[in-house]
């Protein structure tokens, strides 16, 4: 399943380079119309991340509450950055998004994700681990959380997470490939989906994740650089 990013900063749509502010590429004033093209173009899942809201400087709510509406039963949205509460998952599921994307919470404590599991079900909630040499990152890439991705992958899971999205934050942005390597690990540790981020260069990259036994692949910068062409892409789906 290959899934387009929309990131949003300040009400833009936008890339960063190795997730860091400042860095910004600007693609779409308005992430409405990257969601627009990236459906007209047959995209069936869109990941989306408020990175405002992950860094904890202001949030995108109106924009991604646009975003749901016009994605209607077209796509499923997930949505990443800033779900710091179950109070804020709970809003964005009852508002239509098909699935949360928690980091920092999780780190900071695991029961969140039960709690979302348990009301919601597995299926709508991922646990994001991004991931700088084998340490789980927070906070908008800001914070070394120290923990290993391996270890607390497990412990994600044991707390009903329905999948994974394992991004490699060196790789963001960077077109040096996805961590192959860490990603096929981690594959093999945890017993439930995994999307893998980051890197993404091209159709092989893609090919190889899918061979490897990704679920997924949340793709950016490749795609609004037109060097990956999403409707081939898309062929990955089937
Ligand atoms: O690019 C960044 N600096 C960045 C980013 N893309 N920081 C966070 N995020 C994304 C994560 C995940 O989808 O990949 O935000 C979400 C996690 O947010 P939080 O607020 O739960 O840690």
């Amino acid at each position: 399943m290959v899934i387009p990013a929309i990131d949003i900063r300040e009400g833009q749509c936008v890339r960063l380079y190795q997730g860091e502010i400042g860095t910004e590429t600007i693609y779409y004033e308005k992430p409405v119309d990257a969601l627009k093209h990236w459906l007209s173009l047959g995209a069936k899942a869109i990941h989306v991340v408020d990175l405002d809201a992950a860094l904890g400087i202001g949030n995108n709510k109106a924009v991604i509450k646009n975003i749901v509406a016009v994605a209607g039963k077209k796509a499923d949205i997930q949505v990443g950055g800033g779900i710091r509460t179950s109070e804020i998952a709970n809003e964005l599921l009852a508002m239509g998004v098909k699935r949360v994307v928690l980091s920092t919470a999780a780190v900071k404590d695991p029961t969140i994700v039960s709690q979302i599991s348990n009301e919601h079900g597995s299926e709508t909630i991922i646990v994001a681990l991004d991931q700088k040499a084998g340490k789980v990152q927070v906070k908008g890439w800001t914070e070394d959380s120290g923990k290993d991705v391996f270890e607390f992958g497990s412990i994600m899971v044991e707390n009903g997470a329905g999948s994974i999205l394992l991004s490699a934050v060196e790789a963001d942005g960077a077109f040096t490939g996805p961590d192959f390597e860490t990603t096929s690990r981690f594959i093999e540790t945890v017993n439930i989906p995994v999307l893998a981020a980051g890197g993404t260069r091209n159709l092989e990259d893609i090919a190889k994740l899918r061979e490897i036994g990704a679920a997924g692949v949340v793709i950016g910068k490749a795609l609004y650089e037109g060097r990956i062409d999403l409707v081939t892409a898309l062929q990955f789906n089937e």
